[in-house]
């Protein structure tokens, strides 16, 4: 029985079982913080840890992610913002495409530096389309890609684009309204994605809530992310795990 990543995404959508996934920033949480988060995570089983960031300024992430494994046996999968992002320590790695720019370092020079060092490390790959969506405001992730965001109204792009990542073979479609958006990526947007692709959808950036996750899933998405609202308040993890897993 295969139990990779990407098999529990696909087998938890077939069962119409949404997943929550924590985002952890490397350089943010300390220890005692990120304990409480981990915490949370292990009582509620949410499901899958994601870390990296748009921008780290500390170079601890192999120590970081291996701290994670002492306390938890929740996948880890990185969610790297640059090839300087690569652990041997996490489980997984979404390899990103940033198929919503015109960027071609992001979506495929930035791949053929990081294609040997992920070989290397043995870490299951998850190939995926990344999509940025405006969301009222400039984030690190649009501004360190040099790249337009998707127009936030503009559901047809974001449908065309997420069609096109899958007929080229990418596994996973990620909108992203980016890390601490004004804004999560419209529940209209994500309905039209999902009309279209049969492939998982993770939506990211700017869910707070439980409501918005609730909409969020209801919509479409297979794959929550919540980033820094958990670390504002751990608590909020179960509450969202909970109510994801009853939707
Ligand atoms: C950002 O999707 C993630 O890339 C999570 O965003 O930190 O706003 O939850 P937040």
């Amino acid at each position: 029985m295969e139990s990779t990543v990407l098999h529990t995404i696909k087998e938890s959508k077939s069962l119409k079982r949404k997943l929550l996934a924590v985002l952890i920033d490397p350089d943010t949480p300390d220890k005692k913080q990120l304990q409480k988060i981990v915490e949370q995570i292990n009582s509620t089983k949410s499901d899958l840890i994601f870390i990296g960031g748009s921008l780290l300024v500390k170079d601890a992430l192999d120590e970081y992610i291996a701290t994670i494994k002492t306390y938890t046996s929740t996948p880890v999968v990185l969610f790297p913002g640059s090839t300087m992002q690569i652990s041997s320590k996490a489980d997984a790695i979404l390899f990103l495409s940033l198929i919503s720019g015109r960027n071609p370092d992001l979506l495929i020079g930035s791949q053929v530096i990081a294609a040997p060092y992920v070989k290397q490390a043995g870490l299951e790959v998850l190939p995926t389309g990344y999509m940025l969506i405006d969301s009222g405001k400039p984030t690190t992730a649009s501004y360190m890609s040099h790249s337009f965001p998707i127009p936030r109204n503009k559901s047809e792009i974001a449908a065309c684009t997420a069609m096109a990542g899958e007929m080229l073979g990418l596994q996973i479609i990620y909108l992203d309204g980016g890390s601490g958006a004004d804004q999560p990526v419209d529940t209209a947007m994500i309905s039209e994605v999902r009309k279209v692709v049969e492939v998982p959808i993770i939506i990211g950036g700017g869910i707070r809530d439980t409501d918005t996750a609730v909409s969020i899933a209801k919509a479409g998405a297979d794959v929550i992310v919540v980033g820094n609202a958990t670390e504002k308040n751990p608590l909020i993890i179960k509450e969202i795990a909970e109510a994801l897993h009853h939707v």
